[in-house]
């Protein structure tokens, strides 16, 4: 198959509430070079904005989704049912319970329909994108030099010894 060497990634959000959080994973794949589009959609706001971006997501060159979502948080789940692209779901710190009912609600998938899901909150954002990067750099050999310069300079900023 021939490789696509400009997918996108699209980071998506259930709500603006959300995007403190999922600013994070913007700030991380401008530094990894990787090219994204921002949207808010809310699989229970808006579903047909959900629908629309989810079965056309793959023509519009989207080789990864994320996705940030709270509470009930449904929004990974049923974009990873509509398409066949990789979803990261980012479970975001809900006010009530922390954020460990959007952690649940994202990584309890039944089987068939996965999403990879990431730690609670800015963490989880974070690693999305490092993740996202880790998937685009296997067909853009740009980003993945990207990203093994920026692990390595993660190595190297941890001292040997405390102070
Ligand atoms: C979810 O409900 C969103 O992802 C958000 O985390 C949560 C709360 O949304 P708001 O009430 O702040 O709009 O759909």
């Amino acid at each position: 198959m021939k490789k696509n060497k400009n997918l996108k990634v699209a980071i998506v959000m259930g709500s603006q509430s959300d995007y403190k959080t999922m600013k994070l994973t913007e700030k991380m794949l401008i530094d990894l070079g990787v090219k994204f589009e921002t949207k808010i959609i809310s699989a229970h706001r808006t579903p047909k904005r959900m629908y629309e971006f989810a079965i056309s997501a793959k023509e519009n060159n989207f080789g990864v989704v994320i996705a940030g979502a709270g509470g009930s948080a449904h929004l990974p789940g049923m974009i990873s049912a509509l398409t066949t692209i990789p979803v990261l779901g980012v479970p975001i710190e809900s006010k009530k319970l922390k954020g460990l009912d959007s952690l649940l609600s994202i990584a309890q998938m039944p089987k068939g329909i996965p999403v990879g899901t990431l730690a609670i909150g800015e963490d989880g954002a974070i690693n999305a994108a490092i993740l996202a990067a880790s998937i685009i750099g296997n067909s853009n050999s740009i980003v993945k030099k990207r990203l093994e310069n920026w692990r390595l300079s993660q190595s190297k900023s941890v001292k040997k010894r405390p102070k």
